[in-house]
């Protein structure tokens, strides 16, 4: 849902609450005074609840509308059962900051024709987030500057699996250079970022 629908969800919400709640509120309490000749105020001790009920309910839209503001998109992960490195690596995305949600499939070889990967950028795992493709073992950072740059390109890609790369750290040893890549869909690749002193 984009941002009109929900301000338009909310400004009914909002109407709802103020109008038309209280008016039905106020024509109970009237109603029960009048049946009980307002003897022994059965309506009195429940204002505070709805009113605490009504509070939360205003509250409850205003939420809805901050959320999409806040948050990051949702990276989706397509890998096999078995790889531990891909496992790895979502971990590191969530411990910096993006929601993850994975998806575990036998062969990704239809995801990766599916998203246009190039056939020499493949590795173990597939992603998307936003309009973009993730190939491979691509840094956090270099997520988060693809999501606030917004380059036309398809994706970006991290070619095999080098060791020392987000997912892919090997206790004492260096980072093996490699190069996070872009793509698009015309055949066109460029270097986003280097690692390990890889040549630009
Ligand atoms: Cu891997």
């Amino acid at each position: 849902m984009d941002w009109s629908s929900w301000l338009g969800i909310t400004l009914i919400t909002l109407l709802v609450l103020c109008c038309i709640v209280p008016m039905m509120f106020m024509r109970h309490v009237h109603h029960r005074h009048g049946g009980a000749g307002g003897r022994n105020h059965p309506g009195a001790p429940k204002s505070p609840t709805i009113v605490l009920a009504m509070a939360g309910l205003l509250g409850m839209p205003v939420a809805a509308v901050e959320a999409p503001r806040t948050g990051r998109p949702t990276v989706e992960v397509y890998k096999t059962p078995a790889c531990s490195c891909c496992v790895k690596w979502v971990d590191h995305l969530r411990e910096n900051g993006f929601r993850v949600s994975t998806t575990d499939l036998d062969n990704l070889d239809a995801v990766k024709a599916k998203y246009r990967v190039p056939a020499d950028f493949g590795a173990c795992h597939t992603a998307t987030v936003s309009e973009y493709v993730v190939e491979g073992h691509v840094p956090a950072s270099d997520i988060r500057r693809l999501l606030k740059e917004r380059p036309k390109i398809a994706g970006l890609a991290v070619p095999s699996m080098p060791a020392g790369s987000p997912g892919m750290e090997v206790a004492g040893r260096k980072v093996q250079p490699y190069r996070v890549l872009t793509f698009d869909n015309n055949g066109s690749t460029s270097i986003y970022a280097v690692y390990g002193g890889a040549r630009r």
